[in-house]
């Protein structure tokens, strides 16, 4: 039976949500992009208020709907509704803001809640802008917190590399599935 999957794009301003859910999918994203009040905290034009989303299909009829959740703490009312419903997550850290390894914490702090049922990958972007911090710095951090968590070096504007990691979580939601189904079994 076609499986569907849904799976959240999170992370600060500016990470590469949107590029990156445009990247993948198959469909005319629905954007909803609106004047970015909040220049101060990144001087982008626009910026997402509500979601976007998109649709990727993975062969077999398996689909993935992709929901873009935006990263101001004023929508999180949203952000608890998604989670809800969603098995993965791609979480993405912008590698030039002013303290990327926070806003990692941060984020998985927030979505602590999904943590055991649902999977989740961290995509670092930006990194062609600078090479700091280096990637052991998020393992390390990551570590720290007693998270196991794979971490890519993606380009959000770079199809095949957000693909690999879209990827990568699907398998990490198979995995969970199947080590459910077996302690349901043994149980
Ligand atoms: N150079 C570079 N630009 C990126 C990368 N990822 C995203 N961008 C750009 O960053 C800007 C903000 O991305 P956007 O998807 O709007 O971020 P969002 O706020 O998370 O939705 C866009 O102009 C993207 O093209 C990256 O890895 N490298
Ligand atoms: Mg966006």
């Amino acid at each position: 039976m076609p499986r569907e999957y849904i799976v959240l794009v999170a992370g600060p301003m500016g990470a590469g949500k949107t590029t990156a859910i445009a990247a993948l999918s198959e469909i005319p994203v629905v954007l909803t992009e609106a004047v970015n009040t909040d220049q101060a905290r990144h001087a982008k034009a626009t910026t997402t208020v509500a979601l976007d989303y998109g649709e990727i299909s993975l062969g077999d009829g398996d689909k993935v709907r992709l929901y873009g959740v935006p990263g101001q703490d004023r929508f999180d009312f949203m952000w608890r509704i998604l989670e809800k419903r969603s098995l993965g997550m791609m979480l993405l850290i912008d590698n030039g803001a002013t303290d990327p390894l926070s806003d990692l914490e941060r984020y998985l702090h927030h979505f602590d809640t999904l943590g055991a049922r649902s999977a989740l990958v961290v995509g670092v972007t930006r990194r062609d802008q600078g090479g700091t911090p280096p990637m052991e710095a998020y393992h390390a951090r990551l570590g720290r917190l007693g998270r196991v968590l794979p971490v890519f070096s993606v380009d959000a504007r770079n199809a095949a590399q957000v693909r690999t990691m879209l990827g990568a979580l699907i398998a990490m939601v198979e995995a969970k599935a199947a080590a459910r189904a077996h302690a349901g079994a043994v149980a």
